[in-house]
């Protein structure tokens, strides 16, 4: 069974959880709804759920329990997505293989269903976890490392970044700022979470930080590959966007070898920092090592 088969499952498992706690799309206003809705329940990989899954399940917890709290990152990210997508951002037409939120609801709504997804992710985690049994210490620390990854000094701080060198030419220490904060903080905190709802000791905590930043480096060097080498139809995105825009990638200021052989090196390092959690960590390794390969 490959990685994408063994998530499956997971994957489906986080889909009820959103299916389930988003308003229905009839009730009012139904727009901002529908559009939440829209974006969220689009066909997306569900990573950053997923790991925060499969990381407490290194220490024992299974993803019935995980899955209603995890969720909510999911509706972080789609946030995100919806307002990346956004004229006054990347001004994209397609997200998910179909027209981006904005340009089903327009502008207004898709800005609100963003801010909406936002706030109910805090409330899926208080309204499940507590439903779940969990402790509201361990809560308000998902609470925390969820809003510092999502804040000014986490992943939006890279988008400002991001927006502010559009076209410029920029070194890799400012590429990796960028993306170790619009990427890195959400993976890291993705991973965090999953540590933290299964009371993970430090020692193992911070191995895991470590994985997690190298997971988003990776993931994000790959994706930057896929905008040159990918396929609009497999990726649901259309490819060629950052050329296009002439953002700054990975293979922009590398090359495209280097890009390649940097993140071959990444896996390797994001294997390594697993150590402290080995043998129980096959499904994070499987998982990171999978990435280079992936076609979406
Ligand atoms: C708050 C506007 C705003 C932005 C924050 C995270 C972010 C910055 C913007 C999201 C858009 C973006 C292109 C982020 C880079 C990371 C990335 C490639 C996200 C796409 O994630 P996937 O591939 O998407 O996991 P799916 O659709 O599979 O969930």
């Amino acid at each position: 069974m490959n990685v994408l088969d063994r998530i499956a499952p997971l994957r489906e498992r986080v889909d009820r959880e959103l299916e389930a706690f988003l308003p229905a799309g009839g009730e009012r206003p139904t727009s901002v709804h529908r559009a939440m809705r829209y974006s969220t329940l689009a066909k997306g990989k569900r990573l950053r759920p997923v790991l925060a899954i499969l990381t407490a399940e290194l220490f024992g917890q299974t993803a019935e329990r995980i899955a209603p709290v995890a969720g909510a990152i999911e509706l972080i990210h789609s946030y995100s997505l919806i307002h990346d997508d956004l004229p006054c951002m990347d001004d994209d037409d397609f997200r998910r293989g179909m027209p981006t939120c904005h340009k089903a609801f327009g502008e207004a709504i898709a800005v609100l269903a963003g801010d909406a997804l936002l706030t109910c992710a805090f409330e899926m985690i208080i309204q499940n976890g507590t439903q779940g049994g969990f402790g509201p210490g361990v809560l308000l620390e998902v609470i925390g490392e969820l809003s510092r990854a999502a804040g000014s000094r986490g992943m939006i701080a890279g988008q400002v970044e991001d927006i502010e060198c559009e076209g410029q030419e920029i070194d890799i220490g400012r590429l990796e700022y960028i993306h170790a904060h619009k990427t890195g903080k959400l993976f890291t905190a993705s991973v965090r979470a999953g540590a933290l709802l299964a009371g993970a000791p430090q020692g193992e905590l911070e191995a895991l930080t470590r994985f997690g930043a190298l997971f988003g480096q990776v993931f994000q060097i790959t994706d930057d590959i896929l905008d040159v080498e990918g396929d609009t139809a497999e990726m649901g995105k259309t490819s060629g966007s950052d050329q296009r825009k002439k953002k700054a990638t990975y293979p922009r200021i590398l090359s495209m070898e280097k890009s390649k052989q940097l993140a071959a090196e990444l896996v390797e390092q994001a294997v390594t920092a697993l150590a402290p959690c080995e043998p129980r960590a096959a499904a994070l390794i499987e998982l990171v090592r999978y990435l280079p390969a992936r076609r979406a």
